[in-house]
């Protein structure tokens, strides 16, 4: 036994380990006999007879999420999302799309915390172009953003950040499977037209998520706008109104259900997550933050289709790291 640097290359592991449990290592990319390797170092007590075991070229099979951790990139990504009262993590369904992104391709990032009121002024201080239009017609300054510290590029909305994200890693798995755009974008759409019954519930409870007095009376006032009422105001009722509130989000989730079971599963595309899943688990997570995971409509709604929408986000716990 010696003390010596091994180069960890793109092993095969079925399983890829919690992020949770990763050390941080130094990055490489060098020339080994012509061959370029990239992966990262560490030092540890190893068998030497084992070294030439260790010096394998990444192959480009061994570039899937399957067969391989994918490396950890020197880049370092910001990541704006919102703060909330929740203990045990964020709550946002669209930051959630582009947090499970950046933990399943293993980028390193780091999230930076943004109160509602800040979005505009931080993304205008940093270079963060708008994610859109208001009706009114002036930008729209929305989370989730990122800053590509090395690139020094800001993006923001969750489907755009994810096409930078495949576009800048490419070694790592792709979020955005070529060839399923079309069918993606259609997707994230019909998703949330079916879902429209969860608002009542889910909206106003965000508010009550909220820590910060300026964020809080910011949030009341532009979603009951939404919702031509006062957001107090919108929950149903108990009784009759929230058992047909329930209802009818029910309805809407059997629609749902029953598209997604038509996968071979257990992803959405198969064997690997992507963004599609990201979307589905972005919501859910929401739905069972701000409800609460003990609330008796979360249950019931992680009950429904045989349990099948609170398996959706528990498969994603392994990418609901907090970095
Ligand atoms: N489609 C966008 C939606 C982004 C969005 O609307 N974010 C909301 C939070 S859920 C936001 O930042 N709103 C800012 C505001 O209300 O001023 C995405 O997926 O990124």
């Amino acid at each position: 036994m010696i003390k010596a640097t091994t180069w960890n290359i793109h092993r095969t592991t079925p399983n890829l380990p919690n992020l949770n449990g990763l050390t941080q290592r130094t990055p490489f990319n060098k020339r080994v006999g012509g061959i370029k390797l990239i992966g990262i170092t560490n030092t540890r007590t190893i068998n030497t007879t084992s070294l030439s075991h260790t010096l394998v070229p990444p192959t480009s099979s061994s570039l899937s999420h399957k067969s391989s951790p994918p490396p950890l990139f020197s880049k370092m990504i910001i990541f704006y999302d919102f703060p909330s009262k929740i203990v045990g993590g964020p709550y946002n369904p669209n930051t959630w799309k582009v947090r499970y992104t950046l933990n399943y391709k293993r980028i390193p990032y780091k999230t930076e915390w943004v109160e509602y009121t800040e979005i505009e002024s931080k993304c205008k201080e940093i270079g963060i172009p708008p994610s859109g239009t208001k009706k009114d017609g002036m930008p729209s300054y929305t989370l989730p953003s990122i800053w590509d510290t090395d690139a020094k590029v800001g993006v923001s909305e969750s489907y755009r950040i994810a096409e930078y994200l495949d576009k800048t890693f490419p070694n790592s798995p792709k979020v955005i499977i070529p060839g399923t755009e079309a069918l993606l974008n259609i997707f994230i759409q019909t998703w949330a037209q079916n879902l429209k019954a969860l608002w009542q519930f889910t909206i106003p409870a965000t508010l009550e998520v909220l820590d910060h007095a300026p964020s809080y009376e910011y949030f009341r006032r532009t979603r009951s706008q939404m919702f031509g009422k006062d957001l107090k105001e919108v929950p149903p009722k108990p009784g009759v109104e929230r058992e047909a509130a329930l209802q009818e989000l029910k309805a809407g989730l059997n629609v749902l259900d029953r598209w997604l079971v038509k996968s071979g599963g257990p992803f959405i595309m198969g064997d690997n997550p992507s963004f599609a899943d990201f979307v589905v688990g972005g919501y859910m997570r929401w739905t069972r933050a701000v409800l609460g995971p003990d609330s008796k409509e979360w249950k019931e709604i992680a009950s429904w289709n045989e349990g099948r929408w609170g398996q959706r986000v528990q498969r994603l716990d392994q990418y609901a790291t907090v970095q």
